[in-house]
């Protein structure tokens, strides 16, 4: 990790539209926002006994973070537990397991009364708003996401660390072709076979209660849960029409030809040829 080159996200406690949109948003730079969620009763309504009062029953999806590798996918799902035994878990004590873009909304509708979309001059994708929970050591192997939307990072509850890359280092971080993941785990960063890495230039930045992360379309962002934790992402479309078009038409090529072409040749089998064609790609660098 300390190979990396990162340097800080910068940080704003106020931000206004204008500012915003010319200097960050308009130019695809990170930036965490301490104003963006602060007048959300959210804020200071939802903590843990809230949210397993409303819905502890639900059957939840669990994910690990053992992706890197394995030849899985950041999406395949480890095994399921009671919410409320899920949130037990990870507040005594440290575990690999998250719940990753969960939909609390259709068990709690009415959590959405609890926050709004920020008039910021963006195109929100009110329909899909997401939470995320980590246990203590658990992290989310480096991607970018699928639709190239942009993503707003709420901290709730915990501490988790982010480091991010702008699409322009994607051949430095190994990307396997026809998806938005890499094999590269930087958990424990593999030096000998992932080199490049090292020259890629990225931030880093730690998230506590209140800060607002902007992650911009098509940066890669890997995540540690350095305590126990949750948040919630907003997205908004990718601007133009052109970037919409690519979101749309990475959907359907990791869908239709990844996917098709992995039944066909065998999952592990292409997921290896990937990960040739993501090397052969840093080699010629
Ligand atoms: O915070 C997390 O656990 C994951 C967030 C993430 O990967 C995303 O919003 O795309």
């Amino acid at each position: 990790m300390d190979r990396l080159d990162l340097q800080p996200v910068p940080s704003v406690d106020n931000i206004d539209k204008a500012s915003f949109l010319t200097t960050y948003f308009g130019p695809n730079r990170p930036v965490v926002m301490r104003s963006f969620a602060a007048p959300w009763p959210a804020m200071q309504k939802w903590d843990y006994t809230f949210l397993k009062q409303g819905c502890g029953d639900v059957q939840v999806p669990l994910y690990s973070g053992a992706f890197a590798g394995s030849g899985n996918d950041y999406m395949n799902t480890d095994t399921t537990m009671h919410f409320a035994d899920y949130l037990d878990l990870i507040t005594r004590e440290p575990t690999q397991l998250r719940m990753f873009l969960f939909n609390i909304f259709k068990h709690m509708p009415q959590l959405c009364e609890d926050f709004d979309f920020p008039d910021l001059g963006v195109s929100w994708l009110k329909k899909f708003p997401f939470v995320f929970f980590g246990g203590q050591g658990s992290y989310v192997d480096i991607h970018y996401d699928l639709d190239h939307s942009h993503v707003f990072l709420t901290q709730f509850a915990g501490e988790k660390k982010v480091i991010l890359y702008g699409p322009q280092w994607s051949k430095h971080l190994y990307r396997h072709p026809f998806t938005v993941s890499s094999n590269v785990d930087l958990h424990q960063p593999d030096w000998h076979t992932y080199p490049r890495v090292q020259e890629a230039q990225g931030f880093v930045t730690t998230l506590n209660h209140g800060d607002t992360l902007f992650i911009p379309s098509k940066w890669w962002h890997y995540i540690e849960y350095t305590t126990g934790g949750f948040s919630m992402a907003l997205r908004a479309m990718p601007s133009g029409l052109l970037s919409k078009a690519s979101g749309l038409m990475s959907i359907g090529r990791l869908k239709l030809l990844d996917y098709n072409i992995g039944r066909v040749v065998g999952h592990q089998r292409w997921y290896q040829i990937k990960e040739r064609m993501a090397q052969r790609a840093a080699q010629q660098l």
